[in-house]
């Protein structure tokens, strides 16, 4: 068992700082007010063996001493002095009559408390900012009723202006998230290259490939276009490529593996526009390296788009931008925007992960629904705004507290 004292000049702080160092297991073991500051005991990795052989020796200690019949031998006057070893041992105090409580019942009572003080911190804090800071709780609270996650709410509201003369409150919260949106005018339509989109299983990349070879053959020659689909793994994957390629009267070529792909894209160096239409891998999928191996050294010089579907949920999302950025994309594709109950999750994972978004796609129409994003600000915070009564109302004050008054954002 590790125990440490930590000085603080107050209760959060101190409490910010065990965490830090013994991590959410540290049981805080005493605190008091001193001189210095704030004293706060926590203890880390009970040794449950030695709190159980104490509690044997204290059972022991309790019970009735055997009558002995024959007479005790007095003891050498040596044995006397106690070994130092056994009196370092460290004192137990004898718990009070009826507090019977096992190391577990003690764990889970103390961690019990540290919550609890932790809430109350928490709630402290929140009603600080609120006060304080009025327009900067209000802006965390709209951002958290559209579904934006508290790391990037909070990323937002620091720009939360002081002047607010000029401005009307309420459109706060709203300007605020639409100018921290990463929205980017993506040429790949207009100028030609390189391109592939990529992204987990489902999510649209065949048919964002299609609305993309489409937007460019309303103004360019389709005869400077051709598709490419390295997706070898699904049934039917190439056949649904090879059937837009048909509809749009462009060639599809398949390329399996690193060596094929970079033959491939050699011999269509004449085209202006190449688009690549990859294979889906969930995040966790062991099959994601191979494949992002043979899109690296394949076509090294492609521009990747990352097609993130926008009724991902937040943590799904935030795992498939970190599995996909060895791939360093250039930007992402927000895809199923008409399905998406909110759009707080994917509108937070390109804010958090610094991804620009290049399209928007809502709805299965080839070409009619992408939409270039960087046309879309306003139109993207007003869905956003629309979905709000989908979020679901567990907002309450005490989820804004744990959110935004918590030590961790004070550590
Ligand atoms: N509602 C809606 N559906 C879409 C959108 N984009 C694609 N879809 C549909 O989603 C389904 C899957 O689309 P695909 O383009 O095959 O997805 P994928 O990512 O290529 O799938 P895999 O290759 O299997 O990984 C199809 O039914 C599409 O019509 C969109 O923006 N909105
Ligand atoms: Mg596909």
């Amino acid at each position: 068992m590790k125990i440490k004292r930590y000085i603080a000049a107050s209760m959060r702080l101190a409490l910010a700082e065990v965490r830090q160092e013994q991590g959410p297991e540290a049981v805080i073991l005493s605190s008091r007010r001193t001189e210095e500051g704030i004293e706060v005991i926590a203890a880390v990795d009970y040794d449950e063996t030695l709190i159980a052989d104490t509690g044997r020796r204290r059972e022991a200690a309790a019970a009735p001493t055997p009558v002995v019949a024959e007479p005790v031998a007095p003891k050498p006057a040596a044995a006397a002095v106690r070994p130092v070893r056994e009196a370092a041992r460290p004192v137990v105090v004898p718990p009070p009559p009826g507090a019977d409580l096992s190391y577990q019942d003690m764990r889970r009572e103390l961690q019990d408390m540290r919550r609890l003080l932790e809430g109350g911190l928490a709630n402290l804090a929140w009603s600080g900012t609120r006060a304080a800071e009025p327009l900067k709780a209000r802006v965390l609270e709209e951002l958290t009723a559209l579904d934006i996650t508290p790391d990037v709410a909070m990323k937002i509201a620091a720009s939360t202006p002081r002047d607010t003369r000029f401005a009307d409150p309420a459109r706060i919260p709203l300007a605020l998230l639409a100018k921290s949106l990463p929205l980017i005018e993506d040429t790949t339509c207009l100028r030609g290259g390189v391109a592939a989109v990529v992204g987990p299983t489902g999510v649209g990349k065949t048919t964002t490939i299609a609305k993309l070879a489409a937007r460019w053959c309303v103004s360019n020659a389709a005869d400077d276009l051709a598709l490419v689909s390295t997706d070898g793994f699904r049934i039917g994957a190439r056949e649904q490529l090879r059937t837009y390629a048909r509809i749009l009267g462009v060639p599809m070529h398949a390329a399996d593996g690193a060596a094929d792909l970079a033959r491939v894209l050699e011999r269509l160096r004449g085209k202006k526009l190449v688009l690549i239409d990859t294979a889906g891998f969930g995040p966790r999928d062991p099959g994601l390296a191979e494949q992002l191996e043979v899109l690296k050294t394949g076509a090294a010089h492609a521009r990747y788009f990352l097609a993130l579907p926008a009724q991902g949920e937040a943590h799904a999302l935030r795992e498939a931008a970190t599995a996909f950025a060895g791939l360093a994309p250039a930007a992402c594709i927000l895809t199923k925007i008409d399905e998406a109950a909110s759009l707080g999750a994917a509108l937070s994972t390109a804010v958090r992960h610094g991804l620009p978004i290049a399209y928007l796609c809502n709805g299965q129409r080839v070409p009619e629904d992408l939409h270039a994003a960087h046309r879309r600000r306003i139109w993207l915070v007003k869905v956003a705004s629309c979905l709000k009564q989908n979020v679901s109302p567990h907002r309450d004050e005490s989820s804004l507290a744990r959110h935004f008054g918590g030590v961790q954002h004070h550590a």
